[in-house]
């Protein structure tokens, strides 16, 4: 270490763009200059809280998932600070995720961090109402496929990313690299990888062109099908766990819009898992099959929406809740 690097470490917090390459290179070994500004929210169930927070000196948003045993207030400034040592799992665009080594009296966390953080990103993780509710086909062609439209392409960023093998190359579980029917699958951001039970993996498909549920029709019969059965069989290689122990779904709504399949393990309580969120696959599957190609499109559909989502308002959610 050069003497100013040294200077900076014992007298002051880190120049900006020292803190904004070492997220982005994955080279934050601690969190020294993290300052917290709020708790987004908790979930003593899951064991977990996500933190908005800024580096010392800089104007930018930082979001901060630290999930270990519930988490007593008091704790905070020796965890969320330099006590916790970094080690880094991959960065990729804004998100990197790292193994916290923490004080002593501490174990077992896991820090994910958003840096920098967008306010959707903070809002995302905000104690936030939430309400069901009903999107009928006029409903999604009118307000919310105008809105998947008009998302700007950055937001994926993380999936063009590993898809092109520029990012957590070396995490991916497994591959077909058909340009119609072929998916990566990996580790998802939730899960550490080192319990199987706690096993959550993510399929992105090749093709760009599907964003969601709503696209989907019979010409994608294999498509799925080819994510089911080569997703299931890379699992149970892997990990050594069966498909008859895997919850296989998708997200309507999803928080990004490019078609993936998650793969959860059937014992994980993830809030992600709930009805109002995930539909399973088969089920889309056996939907075209038997309800006609376009039955996605035809479907009213019925889901959770939080009142930070972009979609609350264009829906009139608040008004429909009451
Ligand atoms: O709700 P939706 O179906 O859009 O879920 C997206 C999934 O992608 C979630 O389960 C996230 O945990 C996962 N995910 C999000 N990001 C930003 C990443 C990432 O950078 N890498 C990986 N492997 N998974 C991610």
């Amino acid at each position: 270490m050069d003497a100013s690097a040294a200077d900076a470490e014992e007298s002051g917090p880190t120049p900006r763009s020292d803190v904004s390459a070492a997220v982005a290179h994955g080279q934050l070994t601690n969190l020294k200059d993290f300052e917290v500004v709020e708790v987004l929210s908790q979930d003593p169930l899951n064991k977990s809280i996500a933190l908005l927070g800024r580096f010392a000196g800089r104007p930018d948003d930082a979001v901060l998932l630290l999930a270990r045993k519930p988490f007593d207030a008091a704790d905070l400034p020796a965890l969320a600070g330099p006590g916790l040592e970094l080690q880094l799992d991959f960065v990729n665009d804004v998100y990197s995720k790292y193994v916290g080594r923490p004080p002593p009296q501490h174990s077992g966390i896991t820090v994910d961090l958003v840096y920098p953080a967008t306010a959707k990103h903070v809002q995302k993780h905000r104690e936030q109402k939430r309400i069901m509710v009903i999107e009928t086909p006029e409903l999604y062609e009118r307000v919310v496929l105008p809105y998947i439209r008009a998302i700007p392409p950055a937001r994926l960023q993380w999936v063009y990313n590993i898809l092109e093998k520029k990012k957590e190359v070396e995490r991916m579980i497994f591959e077909d690299p058909d340009p119609v029917n072929g998916f990566m699958l990996h580790p998802d951001l939730k899960w550490d990888q080192t319990s199987p039970d706690q096993l959550y993996c993510l399929a992105l498909v090749a093709r760009r062109d599907l964003a969601c549920l709503r696209d989907l029709a019979e010409p994608h019969l294999p498509l799925l099908e080819n994510v089911r059965d080569k997703g299931c069989q890379a699992i149970q290689q892997r990990y050594g766990v069966p498909a008859s122990c895997l919850r296989v779904f998708l997200h309507y709504q999803p928080s990004y819009y490019h078609l993936h399949v998650h793969f959860a393990h059937v014992a994980l309580a993830s809030p992600g898992a709930a009805a109002g969120k995930a539909i399973l696959l088969d089920d889309v599957i056996d939907c075209i099959k038997t309800c006609g190609s376009d039955v996605w499109r035809r479907r009213t559909l019925t889901y959770q929406l939080g009142e930070a989502d972009e979609l609350w308002r264009l829906l009139g959610a608040g008004a429909q809740g009451q």
